[in-house]
């Protein structure tokens, strides 16, 4: 059965883009549905001198200006991608360089008037959208790749590239962008940035902390932060503070802050090889306790091996999803076709083995089959026979959250959860929803689904529902965020805390965290002008609400003394 020839016709594109036929007036404001946000009245609005100036600075095909007939231009900055948010703003500024920014910027701040930076405007949690007039800087017209040097494979390029775009660009090179996202037909490569995105390449390739060599920011003062180094070992961050040395690697600062230090304006990134071979397979398991042995196996299996005289690394890629999930893209994306694999088992992996030797790559995704099947843990599977059938499996996994969408409102969860408990968090919240009698057919709810990168430990929890209501909402928080930090997870793994999470932060970090945090944002900057900062948010039970109003006191000269750290380690076969 796992030779079996997939069926599926053509590719399919998933693109959160707002050049699809969106409906985006009937979002309503944020400002209607979360009552408690109250806009500080310390900002300004805008005024005609102010257009006047951001025209003195832009061309008008750079620039959007509320006429009172422009909503349909407007709109799709305004509204995000899952249609759960939608500001107020009345000026889209989207600059062609990184001077045109810092100017803009530094005027910003002078006048008091808030920004929100937005990307592709991809984002699951409401980081990139303003909540109330926040003038929008969008980098969507930043997007010229600066130079890639091929024997090193470092790239930089322009903060607004979109994603996709870069992996085609590299592709042509053989390499690739160590960043791979359902949304890369969207996303630009600065956003992922800002917001640590993690995706579908993590467990391979490591994170943006480790595969970003710097950064061009625009702070909050209009300063141009030049920190592009292509270098891949750089320990010069050591000056003298009156007694004492400071050594910070800044640019991790801006790596995950969500837009709230500055304006990520250039990226320069290590890309790795392209794999010259690359397999790909989809496992129907009976248990969730299968689907962990799987990928225990697969990391003694599949990865580092010794076989004779030749030593080959396999990088591997190892996705989950429920039954739900599956009958969601299967319902919502690929009606017309001839599904490859039956929607009768709880859960579906998908491992995707890449290596440099194509006999070897085979040789060992069939015995890792072998060996899952002599041990009854998994059912039934697939592998691709060539790129289609590998790009259609993909599909299947980076659909579900477009799926998803197709079917109705979505509440996302996008957690870090121990893998030995990681799906009773779907289980639980099935329960409670069922127990309050808002889940079932014609009900509320209409699905709970849970799929994620298992090897990283992230799941992604959603639960569809006809339109979001409080009463939902009330009913998965603060349950689901309790439920994370009992079992010692994180409330946002790789989407970020956005507007959704901002103030739960208290779930996922220590109050001494969070006041350095604080105290780092108050140094960079003090008028608290970028980012969704408009926002006077009074406070509820374990939410920070002044997340972003701590002390102007710099941090202390004498640097911690680090006591303990927490370090994967990697799997040997001998
Ligand atoms: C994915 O892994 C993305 O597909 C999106 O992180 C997850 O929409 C989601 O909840
Ligand atoms: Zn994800």
């Amino acid at each position: 059965p796992y030779q079996s020839l997939l069926q599926l016709a053509g590719k399919v594109s998933y693109k959160r883009t707002f050049l699809q036929k969106r409906n985006y007036a009937v979002v309503s404001y944020t400002t209607d549905i979360y009552t408690h946000l109250k806009r500080n009245p310390n900002f300004k609005e805008l005024s005609q001198n102010d257009i006047k100036f951001f025209q003195s600075i832009l061309s008008p095909s750079e620039l959007i200006v509320d006429n009172g007939n422009n909503q349909d231009d407007l709109l799709p900055y305004n509204t995000d991608w899952m249609k759960k948010y939608r500001g107020k703003s009345k000026l889209i500024a989207k600059p062609k360089t990184t001077e045109q920014i810092a100017k803009l910027v530094k005027y910003c701040n002078e006048k008091k008037l808030a920004i929100v930076p937005q990307g592709g405007n991809t984002g699951l949690v409401g980081g990139g959208v303003p909540v109330f007039d926040e003038i929008i800087i969008s980098t969507n017209n930043l997007n010229k790749i600066r130079d890639f040097d091929p024997i090193s494979g470092t790239l930089v390029c322009d903060s607004g590239c979109i994603l996709e775009a870069l992996d085609s660009y590299l592709a042509e090179r053989g390499y690739m962008v160590p960043l791979d996202l359902g949304a890369k037909g969207s996303c630009n490569i600065g956003g992922n940035v800002a917001t640590n995105a993690g995706g579908l390449r993590l467990l391979r390739y490591g994170s943006l902390h480790g595969n970003v060599l710097g950064l061009e920011v625009v702070l909050p003062n209009g300063t141009i932060l030049d920190n592009l180094s292509t270098l891949r070992k750089d320990n010069t961050g050591r000056i003298w503070i009156f007694d004492t040395i400071v050594c910070y690697d800044l640019k991790q600062l801006f790596i995950g802050s969500e837009g709230t230090l500055g304006i990520i304006t250039g990226v320069s990134i290590l890309t790795p090889r392209r794999p010259k071979s690359v397999n790909v397979a989809v496992f129907c398991l009976n248990s969730f306790q299968n689907v962990q042995e799987a990928f225990i196996i697969s990391k003694g299996e599949l990865t580092e091996i010794l076989s004779g005289v030749e030593y080959e690394v396999l990088k591997i890629s190892f996705e989950f999803w429920d039954i739900h999930s599956l009958r969601l893209v299967k319902n919502h994306l690929f009606q017309e076709t001839k599904f490859p694999l039956e929607d009768k088992y709880p859960f579906y992996v998908l491992v995707e083995t890449s290596g440099s030797n194509k006999d070897h790559n085979e040789e060992k995704l069939h015995n890792f089959m072998e060996i899952l099947m002599e041990k009854g843990v998994v059912e039934d599977g697939v592998v691709a026979q060539d790129n289609t059938q590998l790009q259609n499996l993909w599909s299947i996994r980076e659909g579900i959250p477009e799926a998803g969408s197709k079917s109705g409102s979505v509440y996302k969860y996008d957690l870090s959860i121990p893998v030995p408990v990681f799906y009773n968090i779907v289980e639980d919240v099935s329960k409670k929803l069922k127990d309050a009698g808002v889940f079932g057919k014609d009900k509320l709810v209409t699905d709970v689904m849970g799929y994620g990168h298992i090897g990283d430990g992230n799941i992604h929890l959603n639960i569809v529902a006809k339109s979001y209501t409080h009463e939902i909402t009330k009913l998965l928080e603060p349950y689901i965020y309790e439920w994370t930090e009992k079992h010692k997870g994180s409330i946002s793994a790789e989407h970020g805390l956005g507007l959704m999470k901002a103030d739960c932060i208290g779930y996922s970090k220590s109050q001494k965290m969070i006041n350095i945090m604080k105290q780092i944002k108050q140094s960079i900057d003090p008028n608290v002008s970028i980012g969704s900062e408009t926002i006077q948010n009074p406070a509820i039970e374990k939410r920070i609400a002044d997340t972003y109003i701590g002390t102007t006191k710099l941090i202390d000269k004498r640097l911690p003394v680090i006591t303990g750290a927490i370090i994967p380690v990697l799997q040997i076969n001998i």
